[in-house]
């Protein structure tokens, strides 16, 4: 079976509190024909794929902060399109927010899930490290209330065999720490997808407003070198509700490079070939790490 498989990092631009669910499904699905139309495999959308970011605005009202939540996946809204990518035979990532009832529990998560080419949801992951805070704080010029409105993913990372090879999800946040590459790398996998939601403007420290696309691949790049694998970032971008959002969405091969970027900050489609044989460059020659990690000696993690 070939290694090689096309992947389609499917940015999309700004989605405005108003627009309906089967109205981004349409977004999504021209996105996916695009992608198909290039001879895509998998095709990556942004972190909470479905609405606009909603953590940007303190709500205290659960019924209209529930607006925002999918209680089923697939729903009928989103259903034409797992059915297309089903046709299509491609493989799809994107993010929403999950509403779900465990045990008698109600609990809502910020989550991804990997869909196979056959429509199954092979993969499902809660955000760990959630960012942001969890009251009002009205001296911001906007919210990030994550804290707020999600609870911890306390699952790992898992990953699942799709495409003949192995792969693992991550979101937004996540891509900073490098944990999640070397956790998701030691249990195999070989191309990481991460979604995102990143504001230009960081109110706590603005100094750094003019590093975000900087970190973005500075820890995106960094996370595939150091580990062998792909790693594809996919952002919500431009200017949202009045919050500027960083594009920038990019196929990272495991030497670190950008082999695919996007160039606008609305609804994009690259592609990239990637060859999941690559990652042995790193893994078995450059770094070797069966034989020359020293985890007796990284006692503090
Ligand atoms: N969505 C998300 O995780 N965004 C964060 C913004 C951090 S600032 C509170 C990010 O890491 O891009």
């Amino acid at each position: 079976m070939s290694r090689e498989i096309i992947v389609a990092a499917a940015q999309m631009g700004p989605i405005a509190r108003h627009e309906t669910r089967p109205q981004v499904v349409v977004r999504m699905l021209a996105l996916l024909e695009k992608a198909a139309g290039r001879g895509a495999n998998l095709v990556v959308y942004p972190e909470l794929a479905l609405t606009t970011f909603f953590p940007r605005w303190f709500m205290a009202d659960q019924a209209e902060i529930d607006t925002f939540f999918e209680t089923e996946m697939p729903s009928a809204e989103v259903a034409p399109l797992f059915a297309r990518a089903r046709e299509l035979g491609i493989a799809m990532n994107f993010g929403y927010a999950e509403k779900t009832v465990i045990d008698g529990v109600t609990h809502r998560f910020n989550t991804a899930i990997l869909v196979d080419p056959e429509g199954n949801i092979c993969l499902k992951y809660h955000k760990i490290h959630l960012p942001g805070h969890p009251e009002h704080e009205p001296w911001r010029q906007f919210q990030h209330l994550e804290k707020r409105y999600f609870e911890l993913g306390e699952a790992s990372y898992s990953c699942a065999d799709v495409l003949g090879g192995r792969m693992s999800l991550a979101i937004c946040n996540d891509r900073r720490w490098p944990e999640t590459y070397r956790e998701v790398s030691l249990r195999g996998a070989e191309m990481l997808l991460i979604g995102y939601n990143t504001p230009l403007h960081y109110p706590l420290a603005p100094e750094h407003d003019h590093l975000q696309s900087f970190h973005n691949h500075l820890c995106m790049q960094a996370g595939a070198y150091q580990n062998g694998l792909w790693v594809v970032g996919v952002g919500k971008a431009g200017i949202e509700e009045g919050v500027a959002m960083l594009g920038q969405s990019c196929i990272i091969a495991p030497t670190g490079e950008i082999v695919a970027l996007a160039s606008t900050t609305g609804d994009e489609v690259v592609t990239a070939c990637c060859d999941l044989d690559r990652c042995q460059e790193l893994r078995e020659n450059i770094f070797n790490f069966s034989k020359n990690r020293r985890p007796d000696m990284y006692t503090m993690i």
